[in-house]
């Protein structure tokens, strides 16, 4: 067989298993967002003012110098604000209507899910228009575009921080659990737009596929995950996600 037969057939394993499936977990990353402009943190949008975007998501960033990390976080939402949902994001709002149970796992910081109209959306690194106090603790949607610097929680006095989920930090504990549930029962789970190496996400594709379910991961090139899982699938997602759902 060709390349491209193989490929050819693949993508239609792909979409047979997601039509019979009826439990169906997606986990998304960057990569499902940037056909609508958002830059990818690995990718050749990666860098901002000579940072590594990975560099100044650490508390230890925020801890040293907290207007260098609001100004790459302002520089950001200032980014997101205009940016909409792609087909990607869309397709993926039609498979959560017509399955008996679906979950979206993301990554994504950016809420073009649901932008989009996914509901049940669990955010595993949080959200870019939220702020939660550095020092009570409390969350709040933010989306003025800039945030003035310094940001000062009313409350207590302590600064705000971006609501997500930065380096060496925990994800939460019970969403998490709530994850390894959803991923032990899924009968298929779609892997969209990921490096595959930041943890613990990485490795739930693996996970799922070790529980049972039928994993393919949809991604412009292969990843450290790609031959571990049932299928990999090359391409941009804006085109294979509403060809596999559709
Ligand atoms: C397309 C496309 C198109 C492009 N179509 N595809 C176990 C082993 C080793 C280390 C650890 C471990 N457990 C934990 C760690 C430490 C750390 C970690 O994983 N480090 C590794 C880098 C080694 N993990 C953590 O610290 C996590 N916390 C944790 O586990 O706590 C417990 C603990 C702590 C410390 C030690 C041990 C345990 C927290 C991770 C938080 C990640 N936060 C960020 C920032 C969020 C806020 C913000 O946005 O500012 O999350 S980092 C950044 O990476 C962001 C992303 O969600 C995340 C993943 O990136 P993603 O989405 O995969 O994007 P890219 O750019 O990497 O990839 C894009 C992909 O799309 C590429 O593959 C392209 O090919 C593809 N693509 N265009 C289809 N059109
Ligand atoms: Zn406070």
């Amino acid at each position: 067989m060709t390349r491209p037969e193989q490929a050819a057939q693949n993508l239609q394993r792909v979409k047979e298993k997601v039509r019979e499936a009826s439990r169906v977990v997606v986990l998304t990353g960057a990569g499902i967002s940037a056909e609508s402009g958002v830059p990818t943190f690995r990718g050749a949008g990666g860098l901002w003012r000579q940072h590594k975007a990975t560099d100044l998501a650490t508390p230890e960033a925020f801890a040293r110098d907290p207007q260098l990390v609001w100004d790459f976080y302002n520089y950001r939402r200032e980014v997101l604000a205009p940016l909409q949902p792609n087909a990607a994001h869309k397709a993926l709002v039609a498979l959560e209507a017509a399955k008996e149970s679906f979950v979206l796992l993301t990554q994504n910081i950016d809420g073009l899910h649901q932008a989009a109209g996914s509901e049940n959306v669990w955010e595993l690194h949080g959200n870019i228009w939220r702020v939660r106090c550095s020092r009570c603790g409390q969350r709040r949607e933010d989306r003025r575009v800039p945030i003035p610097f310094p940001p000062l929680c009313q409350d207590c006095g302590g600064m705000w921080r971006p609501d997500v989920v930065w380096f060496g930090e925990s994800l939460d504990p019970d969403l998490l659990r709530r994850a390894y549930e959803a991923l032990e029962e899924c009968d298929v789970m779609l892997v969209i737009g990921t490096s595959g190496v930041v943890q613990p996400a990485a490795s739930m594709g693996l996970y799922a596929k070790e529980n049972g379910a039928f994993v393919a991961e949809i991604n412009l090139e292969p990843t450290p995950y790609s031959r571990a899982l049932s299928v990999s699938l090359q391409g941009k997602a804006g085109d294979l996600v509403p060809r596999v759902v559709g």
